[in-house]
């Protein structure tokens, strides 16, 4: 419970043994639930997560907007925080961004990963790859958006209903920040956390991954909305 509010923490896994740990250990005594989902990983991800007493939910079908909607689905929390396994994301952060989320009075609040100040945190290529989204993603929407695909976002469990979610790839964080900044009921705002080097292995393919969301982008923008 934070200010009145209970949280639920979503944490997407696929073999993040090293990360899971760590992300485990930092996470703040007020959250009321933390959900590991394990997209089918080989390693001790799930053991793990279960050690520490977390929610574990397996989706087999991979990926990482699959991942994230099996979760919410799971979320009993009147706010949600989400963060990767990797511990590239700071737990730290998590009062930090609900403080935030409070003051600003938003209803949706992307981390962006921008400036970065760990040099070895992301490559030239990846910096790169992400400007260009983010890029891209403003002028299609009409609204300045530092990180595009930042993995790390607070938002009340209520708007979930307005959205409408079809990614099952990595194109869902564009997605989800797409389908808030639409709502003209839904507050956005974006707020700069510090973000450092994954732990274990990436799990993103740059080139595919990169080219498939700016097609999402461009598809997402000019496809009209499929009745639900
Ligand atoms: N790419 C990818 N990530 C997944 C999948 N399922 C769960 N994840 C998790 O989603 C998070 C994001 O992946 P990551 O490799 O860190 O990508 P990056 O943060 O964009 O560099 C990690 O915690 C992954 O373990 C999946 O099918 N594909
Ligand atoms: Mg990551």
């Amino acid at each position: 419970m934070y200010n009145g509010q209970t949280i639920t923490v979503i944490i997407p896994c696929l073999n993040e043994e090293q990360g899971i740990e760590q992300v485990l250990r930092r996470m703040p005594a007020f959250v009321d639930q933390v959900i590991v989902v394990d997209n089918g990983s080989t390693d001790r991800t799930s053991e793990i997560a279960r050690g520490f007493g977390a929610e574990l939910i397996r989706e087999d079908v991979r990926g990482y907007g699959r991942s994230y909607k099996k979760g919410f689905s799971c979320a009993k929390g009147d706010v949600i925080v989400t963060l990767d396994g990797d511990h590239s994301y700071p737990p730290d952060a998590i009062s930090y961004l609900l403080e935030a989320f409070r003051h600003l009075e938003v209803d949706f609040l992307s981390a962006s990963r921008f400036p970065i100040r760990d040099r070895h945190a992301m490559s030239f290529k990846h910096k790169l790859g992400n400007l260009v989204l983010s890029v891209a993603m403003s002028l299609l929407y009409f609204r300045w958006v530092r990180d595009s695909q930042s993995g790390m976002w607070v938002f009340r469990r209520a708007i979930l209903k307005d959205m409408t979610l079809e990614s099952d790839s990595m194109a869902f964080s564009e997605e989800i920040k797409i389908e808030a900044l639409k709502n003209a009921r839904v507050r956005f705002a974006e707020i700069s956390i510090q973000y450092s080097s994954r732990m274990g292995e990436i799990k993103l393919n740059p080139w595919r991954d990169g080219f498939y969301n700016l097609w999402f982008l461009v598809k997402k923008r000019f496809t009209p909305r499929r009745k639900r």
